[in-house]
């Protein structure tokens, strides 16, 4: 057989199909002004209220066609737990984006100074059993979206604490949170190797999180953050272990370059980007049955505007996500059952280097989107515009704006 890869015509119809499911849902905290351990740079267009963040989303999704949802962040955007459910729900509804998976916080308060589920202390793992409780609960009043833990329990120094009792405890508590899971909602076990703990953190790396997520039940997946790992760490390769063991459910996308820095998709290393969506696009081609995972933006950004770097981020994913639709995943099998290495590579860099722009802007036309979302964010002004009303709305948050 003569299976090479080397002629790529884009094909549209097959890449619009592609497209028109592709979705990936952003994070509410990505709207809002954050900041780095040693200060903030406020922006005048960041969101200070809930309704300010879904207006941001929906102004994403309303020139991508790409963002349907948010990401919830518990602390953050309920400020009452439960009780403001129905008005996220007014909120949903008024500018047409879904509640996404719900994030409860267990790294804020006072408390979680030595940990939430892994604290020594059993009065403390329960408040932040109760918390998680509540975002369970809350996660299923706005259709049994999913749950999406990660928490920043670990040491500094090291004897400071008893790891294997923390694995204990941990095991418990997310067993008790599976529990109390809706049939076939999903919790997603998140893991990060280090930072803010130093020495130890609880859930470090993929294996961890697979064996507490194995151990908390059927419903429970691993979230793979592209940002939580070592130097140079093979990312897809945690992906097809996963997929082989049908334990990933979703992934959060940002870039690095040095820890977890939070900085747009595929600006340090777009092939990677491109490596991870052919791994999962290869595992779906081999098993169609597969279920869709969870793609969420996990980036705040304080250099660039909020909703431009948001946006910016959804279009590197579209377009990172179609050169990795174009791969001929029937001639890659061929090559790579044959050992014919080069070509096998090529058959993978071309699909990298092919120029899906053209056919992007097509489906967008087709689609009643506009062709470039960037320039018409900047020809509609309406960053400008939303600039000056928050200014004034929220005069002292914004104060230091100039
Ligand atoms: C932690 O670094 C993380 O990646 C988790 O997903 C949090 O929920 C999110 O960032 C926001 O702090
Ligand atoms: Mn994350």
């Amino acid at each position: 057989m003569n299976a090479t890869c080397d002629t790529y015509t884009p094909d549209h119809k097959h890449l619009w199909e592609h497209l028109d499911r592709f979705k990936v849902e952003v994070p509410s905290w990505g709207f809002t002004n954050t900041g780095t351990r040693f200060g903030k740079y406020l922006q005048p267009a960041a969101a200070h209220t809930l309704e300010e963040k879904f207006s941001d989303a929906a102004q994403v999704h309303q020139l991508t066609g790409a963002s349907p949802s948010m990401a919830l962040h518990v602390l953050w955007d309920f400020p009452h737990g439960i009780k403001d459910v129905a008005k996220v729900r007014e909120l949903s509804q008024q500018f047409g984006i879904r509640a996404g998976a719900i994030n409860p916080n267990m790294f804020e308060s006072q408390i979680y100074k030595y940990g939430s589920f892994g604290n020594p202390d059993a009065t403390i793992r329960k408040h932040a059993l109760d918390h998680v409780l509540e975002s369970v609960a809350i996660a299923r009043e706005l259709g049994n979206v999913d749950l999406s833990l990660w928490f920043a329990d670990g040491s500094n120094y090291p004897g400071t604490q008893n790891i294997r009792h923390r694995i204990g405890w941990f095991t418990e508590c997310l067993a008790a949170t599976h529990e109390a899971l809706a049939p076939g909602q999903r919790m997603l076990v998140e893991y990060k190797p280090f930072e803010p703990a130093f020495y130890h953190t609880d859930i470090a790396d993929w294996g961890m999180a697979l064996l507490f997520a194995r151990a908390a039940g059927p419903q429970a997946l691993v979230l793979v953050d592209t940002g939580h790992h070592y130097q140079s760490q093979n990312i897809e390769q945690i992906l097809a272990w996963l997929q082989h063991q049908q334990m990933l459910g979703g992934l959060h996308f940002n870039d690095r370059r040095y820890a977890d820095d939070d900085l747009t998709l595929g600006s340090i290393d777009p092939y990677q980007v491109f490596r991870i969506f052919h791994e999962i696009q290869f595992y779906h081609w081999e098993h169609t049955e597969a279920k869709a995972l969870a793609y969420v933006i996990d980036q705040s950004h304080n250099m660039k505007n909020k909703i431009e770097a948001m946006m910016q981020t959804v279009l590197t994913a579209q377009e990172l996500y179609a050169k990795a639709c174009l791969v001929d995943h029937a001639q890659l099998t061929v090559l790579q059952q044959e050992c014919r290495l080069v070509e096998a590579e090529e058959c993978l860099r071309s699909a990298f280097w092919t120029d899906v722009r053209p056919a992007l802007r097509a489906w967008r036309t087709a689609r009643g989107l506009p062709e470039d979302p960037l320039q018409a964010l900047r020809a509609s002004g309406h960053i400008e515009r939303i600039s000056k009303e928050r200014s004034s709305k929220h005069k002292s948050a914004s104060s230091s704006y100039a």
